[in-house]
């Protein structure tokens, strides 16, 4: 019998392989993986499923007894529309409903508000009034079919109207059955679709959890959401430090506010985002319940469902891209793969052209059926956590709660997740972390197939969706101006009135502001007085942008490319006695910032003079912001298709100012077949999803009358 191989001979026989080459890779979270794993490496017991800390998922039989719900997360403009979408969907294997709103909804705006001509309809479906609400729901019953909303900001008026929409269904509200996704820290932190500041955000969610363990029992008060950081650019053990500790505020806020923690703590769920790297993300899900058990377990909890972490996930919108979009089938085919070998409970796979528009039917269809393949066609639910015991994911999961909870420990600390927020280094990790990714598919180091590798030389169009979004938009002032001609103002104002005296009182029992604004639904209020009438004591809050600085120019260190064109900057510089000066604008109510500060962190790194102007700007702002600046080029950054309304707005503005000579240029996400529009309209550049930052210096460089070679 010969004798068992042992670990420093499969060293020497790989190492002779490769010669002498590292195999180690170090992950964007500082990770070493090995390229051998051995149960050495194995530390801690996963135990079984369905039993604490629930590493190996939160159900005994999980996926063999129930799958996941295949939950596709879509809003089209209007109510009607969308309503007509989710009937299609469902009967064709669609298992959960999950609504876009537009950004005006999020925003807390009626879709007649001045500030969202660009907006309403756009990114999702636009909510006015309860009518819009009953519309979106008809023929769907609340009780039977589970609907999560994506709100945050608008949080109160939205519930308010899907609580008062079940109840003209017929429906008690003690049976509605869905999730709210309520997580207004990310938003402070990565989405930016907030309203209020950070302190009276906070005590909505904490009425929010007060009346739904009261009134709502089976409904799932928030999601508290890693995705939005990951599509930021944070590391996945960003995404779970920051998503736990966030949790445990939310926690903390509850029980403060003078909740039992296990009356609501049952009902909190979690979202997180699936990207490409494999294995890091299955260990994220199972490391995500083994931190959220140990946490709620410091926090006080007793009852196991209370620290039970169920989670919806989606795949990762950021990993998908514009060039060569059948490859997208693919990547979502390996993160749905992640998600449901990590464990999700429900899950959203995106469609193909997700990078650049709303999915058409095509490819809602497409996106839908890679679950429904894995469900029914592979198998591969009838195991249970089939890789537990894979010694690289059980070491890995480890890994990532050792890793996350350190960060965890600082941010308690620190004093919790909303004093961080505010002390704003969360955000500024995230950042980091997203301009360095940035230089790295800049530069190659990390590959994406068919943008910086494999590149095709002509692109085929995709056929996408298009909203025509000043017809959606006088349709729904229609049914604002019918609802307010019809309604009792009286029984309206009086309403409104109460809510405003219970947004000004301190947090208390008869001063919950959902039950508040329930009455204001019932009698017909709209979401814009609603938030208004809350805003009077709240306020509006805004930030100001602080781009990183050094992080994207660090590994360029050398580079003859990067090198000539600082020298290009300079050279521009020497001409006009001054640095070039641009300014990055964020017109509209999209707060998707990750592409305008990692375009301001790197152009700021090669040399040019960065205003980076604030959120949610109007056309008409932005404008003034330029002159103030005395800008070069203002480079407008739009990620939510109002790119055709505020883009050609701001041109013309700038023109009657009489400023033709400062250029526009677009970036975000764009579709191509809108190019031509844009030129038309004077853009002199667009910079779509993909584009390699260095070069779109060089050519702003070029427009600012600089020989730059190619
Ligand atoms: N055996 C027996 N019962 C099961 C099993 C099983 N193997 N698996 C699930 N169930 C039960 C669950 O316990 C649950 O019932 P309960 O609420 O009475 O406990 C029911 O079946 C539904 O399953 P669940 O796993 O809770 O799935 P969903 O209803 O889809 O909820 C959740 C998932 C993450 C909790 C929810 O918050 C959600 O849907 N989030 C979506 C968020 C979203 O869409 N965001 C968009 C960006």
């Amino acid at each position: 019998m010969t004798d068992k191989p042992t670990l420093d001979q499969w060293a020497a026989a790989a190492d002779k392989e490769v010669k002498g080459k590292d195999l180690t890779w170090q992950t964007p979270e500082g990770i070493a993986v090995k390229p051998l794993y051995t149960a050495d490496d194995v530390t801690v017991d996963p135990g079984l499923p369905g039993f604490a800390p629930f590493t190996r998922g939160v159900k005994a039989s999980m996926y063999a007894g129930r799958p996941w719900t295949i939950r596709q997360y879509a809003g089209f403009s209007t109510a009607e529309a969308s309503n007509a979408f989710y009937h299609r969907n469902l009967k064709a294997g669609q298992k959960g409903l999950s609504v876009a709103f537009d950004l005006a909804t999020h925003r807390g705006y009626d879709s007649d508000h001045p500030r969202v001509t660009g907006d309403v309809g756009k990114a999702g479906v636009a909510i006015d009034t309860l009518d819009d609400m009953k519309i979106l729901f008809d023929g769907i019953p609340l009780d039977k079919m589970s609907v999560s909303m994506t709100m945050n900001g608008a949080v109160i008026p939205i519930l308010a109207f899907f609580i008062v929409a079940g109840e003209e269904q017929g429906v008690d509200r003690k049976l509605l059955d869905g999730t709210i996704q309520n997580d207004i820290l990310k938003e402070f932190m990565v989405r930016n679709t907030y309203i209020y500041p950070p302190e009276p955000s906070m005590r909505i969610i904490s009425d929010i959890f007060g009346y739904t363990s009261r009134e709502m029992p089976k409904f799932n008060s928030i999601s508290i959401s890693g995705y939005h950081m990951q599509e930021a650019g944070a590391t996945q053990v960003q995404e779970l430090a920051f998503t736990i500790a966030d949790g445990m505020e939310y926690v903390k806020y509850g029980v403060a506010s003078g909740l039992d923690i296990d009356k609501f703590a049952g009902r909190l769920s979690f979202f997180f985002a699936i990207g490409m790297n494999f294995f890091m993300e299955i260990a994220k899900l199972r490391a995500a319940r083994v931190l959220w058990h140990r946490a709620m377990t410091e926090l006080g909890a007793k009852d196991e469902r209370s620290k039970m972490l169920r989670t919806h996930c989606q795949t990762s919108g950021v990993s998908l891209t514009e060039q060569d979009p059948y490859n997208n089938v693919m990547r979502t085919t390996i993160e749905a793969m992640a998600a449901m070998l990590g464990g999700t409970q429900s899950l959203h796979t995106n469609a193909l052209d997700e990078a650049i528009a709303l999915p058409t039917d095509f490819s809602a269809r497409i996106a839908r059926n890679t679950q429904i393949v894995i469900q029914e066609e592979t198998g591969m639910c009838n195991v249970v956590d089939p890789l537990g015991g894979s010694y690289y994911v059980e070491a890995l999961t480890q890994q990532l709660v050792d890793e996350a909870w350190a960060i965890i420990e600082k941010v308690q600390a620190d004093g919790g997740m909303a004093k961080a927020v505010a002390a704003g280094w969360p955000k500024a990790m995230i950042e980091t972390a997203a301009a360095a990714r940035q230089a790295r598919v800049d530069r190659g180091d990390d590959v994406i197939v068919g943008v910086n590798k494999y590149r095709l030389a002509t692109e085929d169009l995709l056929e996408t969706l298009d909203i025509d979004n000043a017809a959606v938009r006088e349709g729904q002032i229609a049914r604002i101006n019918k609802v307010k001609a019809e309604r009792d103002s009286a029984a309206c104002e009086a309403a409104l009135q109460a809510l405003r005296d219970g947004a000004a009182a301190p947090a208390s029992l008869e001063n919950n502001l959902l039950a508040l604004a329930v009455e204001c639904a019932r009698a017909r209020a709209t979401l814009g007085e609603i938030s208004a009438a809350m805003e009077e004591s709240f306020h509006r809050y805004g930030t100001q942008p602080t781009p990183v600085k050094g992080v994207y120019a660090a590994p360029y260190a050398g580079d003859s490319r990067w090198q000539q064109v600082l020298d290009g900057v300079q050279a521009v510089e020497r001409r006009l006695g001054r640095k070039p000066k641009l300014l990055v604008a964020k017109m509209g109510q999209d707060g998707h910032d990750r592409g305008a500060n990692v375009i301001a962190s790197a152009f700021g790194d090669l040399g040019f003079d960065i205003v980076s102007g604030p959120l949610f700007q109007t056309p008409d702002e932005t404008v003034v912001l330029a002159l103030q600046n005395d800008v070069d080029v203002v480079g407008a950054s739009s990620l939510a298709a109002g790119h055709k309304t505020l883009i050609p707005d701001l041109i013309a503005k700038l023109r009657e100012a009489g400023r033709t000579d400062i250029k526009v240029i677009a970036g975000g996400v764009i579709p191509a077949k809108d190019y031509d529009f844009l030129r038309d309209a004077g853009v002199q550049g667009i910079y779509g999803p993909g584009t390699n930052v260095v070069e779109a210096a060089a050519d702003v460089l070029r427009l600012l009358g600089h020989n730059m070679p190619p």
